[in-house]
């Protein structure tokens, strides 16, 4: 098989955080951007961190996919008496279905007052993730959705761009007492959910071995739904793969691939959170993938893989 390497365009990064004062909720960090295409422009919703690690999601408009502009202000603020909000709104994963752009993220907060923590334990952690949402239209006005998986300890979510037999369906990554867990579940309404479904664990290697999930939104092709996915080491050095889920049954995981991508950058190395590349949206644009990918937690690069490259990769293996 081909070894699928993807590669920086250009080899720096293409945003990186305004050190003014009127960009303060941005000001430590621009990076994770979910990707869509809205009219003639390429559209980013990022994650933005202010100087106390608060996350906010910031939109970015380019016709190039390389010179973005930027704006002054958060379109998606943090709301600390949202008790699901409290630390923010992290890594917006955005799938358009019909004429709705549907932006998935993660909704991080501290514990409920009150709420028991068993501070002996060596690995508590006095906060929780939920998966929340938002849509939109035109980019302009957004709603909020709140959390739509109710109490279930979730990330890495995205939404399969169509619906199956009238359903939207989304895949996550739970945290469950087997440790954490890609499933996949699927509702009407995001209110009323079926019984989700665990996806099989795929791979033993040694760059996924601590984690395994999403990744971009997935993408079709031919040969299904085309996810960028991210594994995590024993070192905590995060990398980017690919993964192929079956789209009579997205239930099942055919095909995987990786890294594709490593920290090796500065930029990647050095930063918020050393060592990492991460990404929550890519794009088909002619006959490339363009991924946007966070590096180090701190600015948003871009990297290229030839679809052809993938799409043989994948007809070798299957
Ligand atoms: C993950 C997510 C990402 C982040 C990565 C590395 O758990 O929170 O937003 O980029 O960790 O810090």
């Amino acid at each position: 098989m081909i070894p699928l390497h993807a590669a920086r365009s250009p080899q720096e990064p293409i945003i990186i955080p305004r050190a003014d004062n009127l960009h303060w909720w941005e000001r430590n960090g621009i990076f994770n951007a979910g990707v869509a295409e809205y009219r003639d422009q390429i559209v980013l919703i990022y994650r933005a961190y202010d100087d106390y690690r608060m996350s906010r999601l910031g939109i970015a408009t380019s016709r190039d996919g390389v010179q973005f502009k930027l704006y002054d202000h958060p379109i998606v603020d943090t709301d600390p008496n949202d008790e699901f909000e409290r630390i923010g709104i992290e890594d917006p994963r955005v799938t358009k279905i019909d004429d709705t752009y549907y932006i998935v993220h993660t909704s991080a907060s501290y514990k409920k007052i009150g709420e028991f923590s068993d501070v002996s334990k060596k690995d508590f952690i006095p906060w929780r993730v939920r998966t929340g949402m938002h849509s939109t239209k035109d980019f302009t006005s957004f709603i909020h959705h709140g959390v739509v998986l109710p109490d279930i300890p979730a990330k890495n979510a995205s939404l399969i761009p169509e619906r199956i037999d009238g359903k939207f369906a989304m895949y996550y990554r739970e945290f469950t007492q087997r440790g954490e867990v890609l499933k996949i579940n699927f509702t009407k309404d995001f209110i009323s959910w079926d019984e989700p479904k665990d996806i099989s664990w795929p791979t033993e290697d040694s760059w996924t071995n601590l984690k395994f999930g999403l990744g971009s939104q997935p993408i079709i092709i031919p040969e299904g739904y085309l996810v960028v996915s991210h594994g995590v080491d024993t070192t905590s050095t995060y990398r980017l793969g690919l993964m192929l889920f079956d789209r009579k049954d997205p239930t099942k995981l055919i095909w995987h691939a990786g890294p594709i991508l490593e920290p090796e950058t500065p930029y990647e190395k050095e930063g918020v959170v050393p060592n990492v590349v991460y990404t929550c949206g890519a794009l088909i644009v002619g006959e490339e993938l363009w991924i946007y990918y966070g590096g180090a937690d701190r600015v948003i690069a871009r990297a290229i893989l030839q679809m052809k490259d993938i799409q043989q990769a994948i007809h070798e293996s299957l």
